[in-house]
């Protein structure tokens, strides 16, 4: 059995949803409170697979700008990052780039990005992004409130993403030169000298 272990940080403004998600993604339930978070939170997810383990530590990190000096080391060696704002609350969209160019700066690794559009269950405008040029993976737009299937399915294709790119590194570091029957002869007949 293999065993993996990834980082993932979810970030955004505050009172976006991060910490609703994590809570409904781990425990299945929703909170109706505000609780702002203070500095930052981790939960642990271990994920089974046939042959693999996986286990995914998620930092949520707050919002407040008061925090965004000493959040920044947890930006270091993250796979993934989910980026958050408020599909209700227009100027948490405005300030998506502020998030991507945080990741920029901070993350000393090249994550893979998801952007998510939360509370899609109160009215709210329409968002375009261009995610190519944002060099974003995949955008999805949520409730935490009403939504369970689509918060797996984010954490899923993250993970599934990551995976293949690490089992894609693992076979070209382990990739071993294939040589035929003739190959070798010939490669026999060059040597200037053997061991019998
Ligand atoms: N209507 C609605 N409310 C939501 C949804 N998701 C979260 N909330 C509410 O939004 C508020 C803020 O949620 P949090 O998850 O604490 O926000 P946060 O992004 O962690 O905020 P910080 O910790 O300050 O950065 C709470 O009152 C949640 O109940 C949603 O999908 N719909
Ligand atoms: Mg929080």
């Amino acid at each position: 059995m293999r065993r993996f272990l990834y980082k993932f940080i979810i970030i955004g403004d505050t009172a976006v949803g991060k910490s609703s998600l994590l809570v409904k993604y781990i425990d299945k339930s929703f909170v109706i409170n505000y609780v702002p978070t203070i500095g930052v939170d981790l939960r642990s997810k271990k994920i089974e697979y046939s042959d693999i383990k996986i286990k995914i530590n998620i930092w949520d990190i707050a919002g407040n700008e008061a925090y965004q000096q000493i959040v920044s080391p947890y930006y270091k060696n993250v796979h993934a990052v989910i980026v958050m704002f408020d599909l209700s609350n227009p100027s948490t969209f405005e300030n998506v780039k502020y998030w991507l160019e945080n990741i920029k700066t901070n993350c000393n690794s090249e994550p893979v990005i998801v952007l998510v559009g939360n509370k899609s269950d109160l009215p709210h405008n329409n968002y375009q992004m261009d995610i190519k040029f944002f060099n974003i993976f995949k955008y999805y737009e949520i409730s935490v409130k009403t939504d369970t299937d689509t918060i797996d399915k984010i954490f899923t294709e993250l993970i599934e993403k990551i995976q293949s790119e690490v089992e894609r590194k693992i076979k070209q570091r382990f990739k071993v030169p294939i040589f035929s029957l003739e190959d070798r002869s010939r490669e026999k007949k060059r040597c200037c000298c053997q061991i019998l």
